[in-house]
C-alpha cells in the first residue's frame, strides 16, 4: 500500500506518493489504482438515519473512485472494535469509525496509530481522554442540537405556572448524542428559568420498539395525566412513543407535546399528522463531504479537529412545506 511505502517521509513526499499511487495501480480491488482503501465501521442500520448515512457514505465512495469496505455492527461496540483490527490487518488507507458509545476505543485506536493508519470519526464521537487518537470528527453538534430543542421548549412552556412535566426517551446508554442531547436541552431550561420536572428518563436505544416499550412502562408508571412534553432523541423512539400514547387513548401532538430529533419523511409525516410538534434536524447525508475529510488527511492536510454538518429546526407552522424535501 502507498501509506507503507512512505511511512516515516515527509509530508511532500507522502503527497508525491499519492499522486505516484494515483498515477498507476492496478484494478485489484486494493486501492493501488486512483482510489483509497477506506474501511468503514458503521454503528449498525437501527433507524432510518443510519440507513441513509450509511447509503450517503457509500454512494460517495463509489463516485469519488474509493473501495469501501463496509461493517454494518449491529449496535455492538465489540463487533465495531474487531472490525477496526481487520482493517488494520488488511492495511487500508483510512478507517472511517462511527463509535457506538463514547469510551473503550483506547487500545484499538492505538493500534491504528502504531499501524500508521489515520482514523477519521463519521457522525458520533469518543471520550476527550482518546482525541489525540483520531484526526478528525465530521457530524452533528449533538448539544446544539439539545439546546435547540431546549429553546422551543422554555418558550411553549414559559407560562406553565404549576410546573413542566417532561418524560425523556434517551437514545443509546453511553454514546455521543445521547449524552449530548440530554446536557444540552436541560442547560437551556435551566438557563432560561423554566419550571419544569423530569418525572422519568430512560433510553430508549435509537429504535422504534424500544421507545414505544419505555413509553408503556412510563404510561404504567406515571401514567399520562399532566405530562407536558415528552423529549425524544430520535425520530424513531418518538414514533414508536406515539403508537403508546395512542393505544392509551391519548392524543399526542395535543395531550402531550412531542419534540423530535433527526428529520425523517416519517417524523414529518407525523408532524403534518399534528402528532409531532417540534422537530430539530440531524443530517446523515454527509457522505460527500465525509470523502473529502479522508482525501485530505490521506494527503496529510490540515484538518478542522470538528467539521459540524449543517442542519436546521421546524416547527408544526412548516411540516408540510419541508415534507418533499426530506431525504430518508
Ligand atoms: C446522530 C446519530 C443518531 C441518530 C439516530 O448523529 O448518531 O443515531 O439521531 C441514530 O437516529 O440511531
Amino acid at each position: 500500500m502507498f501509506k507503507k511505502a512512505l511511512a516515516g517521509i515527509g509530508a511532500g513526499a507522502l503527497l508525491f506518493g499519492l499522486t505516484a499511487c494515483g498515477g498507476g495501480g492496478d484494478d485489484s480491488g486494493d486501492g493501488g489504482g486512483d482510489g483509497l482503501v477506506i474501511g468503514f465501521a458503521q454503528v449498525g442500520a437501527e433507524s432510518a438515519w443510519r440507513t441513509a448515512n450509511s447509503a450517503s457514505i457509500q454512494a460517495a465512495a463509489e463516485a469519488a473512485g474509493h473501495e469501501l469496505k463496509f461493517v454494518d455492527a449491529q449496535q455492538e461496540q465489540e463487533k465495531q472494535i474487531a472490525a477496526v483490527r481487520d482493517f488494520i490487518t488488511q492495511q487500508v488507507d483510512a478507517i472511517v469509525l462511527a463509535p457506538v458509545v463514547e469510551t473503550g476505543w483506547t487500545d484499538v485506536l492505538q493500534e491504528a496509530a502504531d499501524a500508521e493508519i489515520p482514523v477519521i470519526l463519521a457522525d458520533r464521537g469518543v471520550e476527550a481522554a482518546d482525541e489525540d487518537l483520531y484526526v478528525t470528527r465530521l457530524g452533528s453538534d449533538f448539544a446544539e442540537e439539545g439546546r435547540k430543542a431546549g429553546a422551543w421548549a422554555a418558550e411553549t412552556f414559559a407560562d406553565d405556572a404549576d410546573g413542566t412535566k417532561i418524560l425523556e426517551l434517551q437514545g443509546t446508554t453511553g454514546s455521543a448524542p445521547a449524552n449530548d442531547r440530554k446536557s444540552g436541552f436541560f442547560e437551556v431550561l435551566d438557563a432560561e428559568g423554566l419550571n419544569y420536572e423530569i418525572v422519568d428518563s430512560q433510553s430508549g436505544n435509537f429504535t422504534a420498539e424500544e421507545g414505544k416499550a419505555v413509553m408503556e412502562t412510563f404510561i404504567t408508571t406515571h401514567g399520562l395525566d399532566g405530562i407536558d412534553l415528552l423529549y425524544a432523541h430520535n425520530d424513531e423512539m418518538g414514533l414508536g412513543a406515539i403508537q403508546a400514547i395512542e393505544e392509551a387513548g391519548k392524543v399526542p401532538g395535543q395531550d402531550i407535546q412531542i419534540i423530535i430529533v433527526d428529520g425523517s419523511k416519517a417524523g414529518f409525516q407525523a408532524g403534518v399528522d399534528g402528532k409531532v410538534n417540534y422537530i430539530v434536524e440531524c443530517n446523515p447525508a454527509f457522505g460527500d463531504q465525509l470523502m473529502d475529510v479522508v482525501e485530505s488527511v490521506v494527503n496529510g492536510d490540515e484538518v478542522e479537529k470538528f467539521t459540524p454538518v449543517e442542519e436546521g429546526v421546524f416547527d408544526a407552522t412548516q411540516f408540510e412545506a419541508e415534507l418533499p424535501n426530506r431525504q430518508f
